[in-house]
């Protein structure tokens, strides 16, 4: 029995398309919370997150937009994040992708203020390893990896608390990647599984592993789910369609998988834009997998001993 806790990230402000805003009411709408507790969780609603007060910091690259409000953005989400990890699994609705410079940096903080290491899975069909200096469309919904993994290159942020070393992240679903974030991830050690290494290796082999890793090092496992991992003919609401996403089995049978691994202490579900949804489906989709993520399953059978 976990207890979890779902804070609300109504970021729109890291992508320029606006709807995610939306995201944390369609998740409440589409039974987020009686999904967890008919699994025997208890849950804990906190509302949505109030960002910090507006700064004035400013940066060398034009094309970056909305610095100011992504940073009281950050800085809020660290906190809240923090708090809740010492009291249970937070779940932070969003929201953009930027909500996870504050939620991975709150995660980072409890992290070193327990002595345990943190690892991070990505989710998405994007790498989101721009740093303020890099990104070209300016959209800071694809930095946080980047933030979390302690890349210089952002300045105007405050520092990260405790960077997660490449060999500590492991990405799954990626199928585009900006030329100034393929250079850095070839410098780094991150897991990159990108759709061709799904394609010849299925999903459990490479996750395995990785899972193997965090539980040989006592570490604290957050999960980041972009909805564009999944493939936009089963989850069209999202602002950034990429073509040749996971199956509903594919995301369904990694839930499952972290289910069984009992490791996952927070989790980011994020992009989800309501405005684009076909009634409700990718609201109800990503509800679906947050259930296999806390143990829905079809039939119970011994699973793998770990
Ligand atoms: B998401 C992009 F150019 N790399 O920087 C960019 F392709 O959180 C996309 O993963 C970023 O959805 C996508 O704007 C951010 C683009
Ligand atoms: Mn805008
Ligand atoms: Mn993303
Ligand atoms: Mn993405």
């Amino acid at each position: 029995m976990t207890h979890c806790i779902l804070l609300g990230a109504p970021i729109d402000e890291g992508q320029r398309r606006p709807g995610c805003l939306m995201g944390p009411a369609a998740y409440r709408t589409a039974g987020l919370a009686s999904t967890m507790s008919s699994l025997g969780h208890t849950v804990e609603d906190r509302g949505d997150v109030t960002p910090s007060p507006l700064g004035d910091e400013t940066c060398t690259n034009n094309a970056v937009h909305h610095l100011p409000e992504t940073i009281a953005w950050t800085s809020a989400l660290r906190e809240a994040t923090q708090s809740a990890m010492a009291d249970g699994m937070p779940i932070i609705m969003g929201g953009d992708h930027s909500l996870a410079l504050g939620s991975v940096a709150g995660v980072a903080a409890y992290a070193a203020s327990v002595n345990r290491p943190l690892f991070v899975i990505w989710l998405d069909a994007h790498s989101d390893f721009h740093t303020v200096e890099s990104t070209t469309s300016g959209n800071l919904h694809g930095t946080p990896m980047a933030y979390a993994n302690g890349r210089p290159g952002f300045d105007p942020f405050p520092p990260f608390p405790a960077p997660v070393p490449g060999e500590n992240i492991c990405m799954f679903g990626i199928r585009s990647v900006d030329p100034a974030e393929h250079a850095a991830m070839q410098e780094s050690d991150i897991a990159v599984n990108d759709m061709r290494v799904l394609d010849e290796q299925g999903i459990v082999a490479p996750l395995r592993a990785f899972l193997d890793k965090v539980r040989a090092a006592n570490g604290l496992l957050h999960v980041s789910l972009d909805v564009d991992f999944l493939d936009p003919s089963i989850a069209p609401a999202v602002g950034t369609t990429v073509p040749g996403g996971t199956t509903f089995r594919e995301a369904h049978l990694v839930m499952e998988l972290l289910h069984e691994s009992q490791l996952v202490t927070s989790l980011d579900l994020v992009e989800l834009n309501p405005f684009l949804d076909e009634r409700g489906r990718t609201a109800k989709l990503m509800v679906d997998l947050v259930g296999s993520l806390m143990g829905r399953k079809v039939f119970d059978r011994p699973t793998r001993s770990y």
